[in-house]
Parts: C-alpha cells; sequence; structure tokens
C-alpha cells in the first residue's frame, strides 16, 4: 500500500492545551506521525510518496470560504498583537449570543471560528494544515488512480473541524475534502466510516443533510467523552441526509467484542449504501493505553479492523486522525494497515 506523507506536519510543534485546569503540551504532537512513518517502513508497507499541492477550491465546497481564508492569517495577527507562543481562543458564540456578527479582533475572531480550546496556531501551524490536506487528496488520487487502498499520514487530523470551525486539534477536514473530491471526479456514492474514539462531529455536521456522503461514526458515548455535544444515535440526519448518518455511540470500557458487534453493523450498513469508495478516518485512541481515552482495545485488535474493512471490497482511502499513545502508534496504526492486506 502507497502513504502519502509530508515533512511540514512539523511546523505545527510546540503546541499547549488545557488540560484539567492546567496548560500542558498538547497530546497531538509531531512524534505522533514519526513512530507511523517509521513503522510503516519497518515492515515495508510500501512507497512514501511526498503530496503534491492543491488549490483550496474542494475545501470550499464542504467549509466556508472565509473560513479558509482566516486559517493562513491567524499566527501573524496574533504575533502583531505583540504575542508569542500559542494563539488560542477564550471565548464561543454559544447559545444568546451572535454567531452572525464576525468581530475584528483577533481574539473574537479566533472564538468565532473555533469550537474550543482545542486548536492552537504557533509559526507553522497553517504550513501544516496545508500539507495535511495536499496529503489526503493526493492520497485520494492513488485510489483514484486505481489502487485499491491508499493511506494519507495526516497530521493535523481533521474530524473535528466543521463547515466554518476549528475543534479538537482539527482545523481542515481532510476526510470530508477528500469525499467531496472522489464526488467531483464522477463517483456517485461516498462513505466515511469514522472509528476514531472521539466522535467526527464535523464530518456528521458537514454531511447532515445530504445523501451522496454517508457519514458512520463508532465513537465513546457523548454523555461521558468528548465532544460532548453531538454524536448521539438519534441524529440520523436531515432533509435529503435523512438515514444518512449513523452514530454508535459505545460506553467507557468497551472492548473489542462490543466495538467490533458496532463495526459488524455499520459494515453492513455501509454496504447497503453501496458507495463508489470509502474514506476512513483513523483514529487509534481506541486502544486500551491512550492516555485520553477510555475504550480498552488491544494491539491485536487493529489488524481485524483493516481486515474487516478490505472485506467490503470497495476502494479506499485511509486518512489519518487520532491516537496519543505515541509509544505504540506505529504498530497500532500500521496495524490496521497491514491488516487490510492480509498480513
Ligand atoms: C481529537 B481526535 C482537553 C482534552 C480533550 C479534545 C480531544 C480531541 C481529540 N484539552 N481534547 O478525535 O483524536
Ligand atoms: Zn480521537
Amino acid at each position: 500500500m502507497k502513504t502519502v506523507y509530508s515533512p511540514r506536519h512539523h511546523g505545527h510543534s510546540g503546541n499547549v492545551e488545557l488540560v484539567a485546569g492546567t496548560i500542558v503540551p498538547a497530546f497531538e504532537m509531531p512524534s505522533r506521525a514519526e513512530f507511523i512513518l517509521s513503522r510503516l517502513n519497518e515492515v515495508n508497507l510500501g512507497p512514501v510518496l511526498a503530496p503534491e499541492e492543491h488549490s483550496l477550491d474542494t475545501a470550499a465546497k464542504v467549509h466556508d470560504r472565509a473560513y479558509l481564508d482566516f486559517l493562513p492569517t491567524i499566527y501573524d495577527r496574533w504575533t502583531a498583537e505583540g504575542r508569542t507562543g500559542t494563539a488560542l481562543p477564550f471565548t464561543w458564540p454559544t447559545r444568546g449570543l451572535r454567531g452572525d456578527k464576525l468581530p475584528d479582533f483577533i481574539d473574537g475572531q479566533l472564538g468565532f471560528y473555533s469550537f474550543d480550546g482545542g486548536c492552537g496556531f504557533v509559526a507553522g501551524t497553517w504550513d501544516a494544515i496545508k500539507s495535511s490536506h495536499d496529503v489526503a487528496l493526493t492520497a485520494a488520487g492513488l485510489v483514484n488512480g486505481g489502487e485499491n487502498v491508499a493511506f494519507a499520514l495526516c497530521r493535523p487530523p481533521g474530524h473535528h473541524s466543521g463547515h466554518n470551525f476549528m475543534a479538537g486539534y482539527c482545523y481542515i477536514n481532510n476526510a470530508a475534502v477528500a469525499a467531496q473530491w472522489f464526488l467531483d471526479q464522477g463517483a456517485s456514492r461516498v462513505s466515511i466510516l469514522d472509528v476514531d474514539y472521539h466522535h467526527g462531529n464535523g464530518t456528521q455536521e458537514i454531511f447532515y443533510r445530504r445523501s451522496d456522503v454517508q457519514v458512520i461514526n463508532l465513537h465513546a458515548d457523548p454523555m461521558q467523552e468528548y465532544p460532548y455535544f453531538l454524536g448521539h444515535a438519534d441524529e440520523k440526519g436531515e432533509g435529503a441526509g435523512e438515514g444518512f448518518n449513523l452514530n454508535y455511540p459505545l460506553r467507557w470500557g468497551t472492548s473489542w467484542e462490543t466495538w467490533s458487534a458496532a463495526l459488524e453493523d455499520a459494515c453492513a450498513k455501509l454496504k447497503d449504501y453501496a458507495p463508489d469508495v470509502v474514506v476512513v478516518s483513523l483514529g487509534v485512541d481506541t486502544y486500551e493505553k491512550d492516555p485520553i481515552s477510555k475504550f480498552k482495545l488491544k494491539t491485536e485488535d487493529f489488524p481485524r479492523i483493516g481486515a474487516r474493512i478490505a472485506r467490503l471490497g470497495l476502494p479506499t482511502l485511509v486518512v489519518m486522525e487520532g491516537g496519543y499513545a505515541v509509544a505504540d502508534i506505529g504498530t497500532n496504526a500500521v496495524g490496521v494497515l497491514t491488516g487490510f492486506e492480509g498480513r
């Protein structure tokens, strides 16, 4: 299997976040991608290719253009105010506040375009975001060109980012952009299968009223876990999208027996939809040793995930999302890929 990877993800480093009332180094760190890269070389997964530059025109079909225009300007505007360190918002337009008025000042604009404080900007963040987007589209091109599967080693991840907001380490929704791109290339239907521990609220939001992208999520129950305010089983899509969104919220402590039963049901629903291509939002934060998650999947379970998805027999783009147990992230993420290949 071919992988697309860019070292430009390194620009997004030294980031911080608020955890349990304290500012700490962000769990989403550069070594995540490096451990995956070295593991896939170790097992000879296949060639590792550099991404080609892509315009943001496809991204602008799933995100607001004004949001995409804002992202590259953030860090310069932050430093222009004499600030150093990580650019972060501290106010958000929640219930009862105006979501239709974009403030002038950078602090207000950061809040306007965010759902939470999980998306810090440092000097190289925009370049990393753009490279991650390009990685996803280049890998999508491999699948469109006839590869049965390709791996987009994206960093930063994307699935929490919605049409006009960043959230949970995610800025551009790489999987959503890739799905849109497949449609633009002539696919009639695309399924996004999100197996990250966290609900892919951004992906759900983007396609909620559409029937051309089926969105399936297996994730920790939002009653217990981030992103808390989306991801319930009764969210089935709206209007033309009704019936094309599927959520499998699972309780803390979920292990392979329960998780794989949900995957089985999800695969049956996906098969019924008969998409031309599958985009997998791959998070391995379902792992028992993940520092921010509470599922109990074991290292030997990850190849089984890949094998089950391969059994769908559909062209598949695997897009990297979360996973924070960095010492084991390579083994677990690449385990899904080797499982897909039947080895
Ligand atoms: C991104 B992905 C508090 C910790 C919670 C949000 C988790 C984002 C996960 N700062 N942070 O889905 O793996
Ligand atoms: Zn996650």
